[in-house]
């Protein structure tokens, strides 16, 4: 089982992977109405380059700057001396402001205030400090290591989202450290409408040294066939699908997310593995709105929170928690946050930390 963001040295040698060029997917166009998918980038395939990771501290830094505002107006509401309803009508104030929604918003407030209760607490920093304890403890079932290998290999992992919220960077920052640490990744190009989004993806498996599966017009769902049964043929241990931005209203465009899903399902048995959404930190409760009209359609696995270094208010984590608790009442599984943007380097992704989050928030 492969665990990332733990490991940080690169394997001594990798091996050298056969020098497959082609994909002999006859079978597979016809299955899924599509010519067979271009092969590009297909030199040895796993170079783990050991490029220095930024330090933690440095990465929660940029956090905690992106998050600033959200901290001192969160923090303005506690420097009074008394707790009394004052203090909890500003503290709502600022937690919508800071994108929590209502529903999270009233969570949060009844909780504090029970802990408030048990505490006695009298001081108003006290009750900051509660309030960091009640968002942690909401947000704590949200963090979660993605692993590899433990279902099956390759690890087959399909990203969606709306129209630039960061899927392709993410794949280029997630392929980054799987190749890093030594696994051999292929990535699909499902985006095959715009000739840009292809070369984007191709150019973060240039950088990672991975290969990619690539198609101009194709349909996207003959191309993740391929790729996955690529990925079988080569011994891959990770494929991982880009696809093409939309917004969870484009009917038909949320059908053709279905018709990949079940194409890489054909492709290989218990496929995708993972169903990764990416959501853009700064469409506040939009994100949230996004989280579950992927999920109806799709069932999502994970998501990666990107953008939180810019203007986010990050409070729609909270709101994301708090339907991930609903949705586990309902009998569901967790949908954790595997990752969080931090900017647009390659090493501004991090694993989520609920309590550094809560107190990058509360700052
Ligand atoms: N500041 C910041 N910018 C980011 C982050 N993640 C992605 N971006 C930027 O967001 C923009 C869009 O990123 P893409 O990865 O192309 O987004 P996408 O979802 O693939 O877009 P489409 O394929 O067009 O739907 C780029 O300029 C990225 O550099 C992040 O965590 N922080
Ligand atoms: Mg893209």
């Amino acid at each position: 089982m492969f665990s990332f963001f733990r490991k940080k040295t690169a394997p001594a040698a990798a091996p050298a992977a056969p020098a497959a060029a082609t994909v002999d997917s006859t079978s597979v166009a016809d299955e899924v109405g599509a010519s067979p998918a271009a092969v590009v980038a297909t030199e040895a395939v796993v170079h783990p380059v050991e490029r220095p990771q930024a330090p933690r501290s440095s990465w929660l830094g940029r956090l905690k700057a992106g998050l600033k505002r959200t901290g001192s107006n969160l923090a303005q509401v506690f420097t009074g001396t008394r707790i009394d309803d004052e203090l909890y009508e500003e503290l709502e104030a600022a937690l919508l402001m800071a994108d929590t929604g209502v529903a999270a918003t009233e969570f949060l407030l009844a909780d504090l205030k029970r802990r408030v209760k048990d505490t006695q607490a009298t001081d108003p920093a006290k009750v900051k400090a509660l309030l960091a304890d009640a968002l942690a403890e909401l947000l704590e079932p949200l963090e979660a290591e993605l692993t590899i290998g433990r279902v099956a290999t390759p690890t087959v992992m399909m990203v969606a989202g709306v129209n630039g919220a960061g899927k392709t960077t993410s794949i280029g920052k997630l392929t980054r450290h799987l190749a890093g640490g030594g696994a051999k990744v292929l990535l699909a190009a499902a985006d095959t409408f715009r000739a840009a989004a292809r070369e984007q993806l191709a150019v973060w498996a240039d950088r990672n040294q991975v290969e990619i599966v690539s198609q101009a017009g194709g349909d996207p769902a003959a191309v993740c066939f391929d790729a996955v049964s690529a990925g079988k043929a080569r011994g891959c241990d990770v494929v991982i699908a880009d696809t093409a931005g939309r917004l969870a209203t484009q009917a038909h465009l949320m059908e053709e997310l279905r018709k990949i899903r079940r194409s890489v399902g054909r492709a290989m048995d218990g496929a995708p593995h993972e169903v990764l959404l990416v959501v853009d930190g700064n469409t506040g409760q939009n994100a949230l709105a996004q989280v579950k009209a992927f999920d109806a359609v799709l069932g999502l696995t994970g998501l990666i929170v990107t953008k939180l270094d810019g203007t986010a208010k990050g409070g729609v984590l909270a709101a994301i928690a708090l339907w991930g608790r609903e949705r586990v009442a309902a009998g569901g599984a967790v949908v954790p946050v595997y990752f969080i943007g931090v900017g647009e380097a390659l090493e501004d992704l991090e694993t989520f930390d609920a309590r550094e989050f809560a107190q990058a928030l509360l700052n």
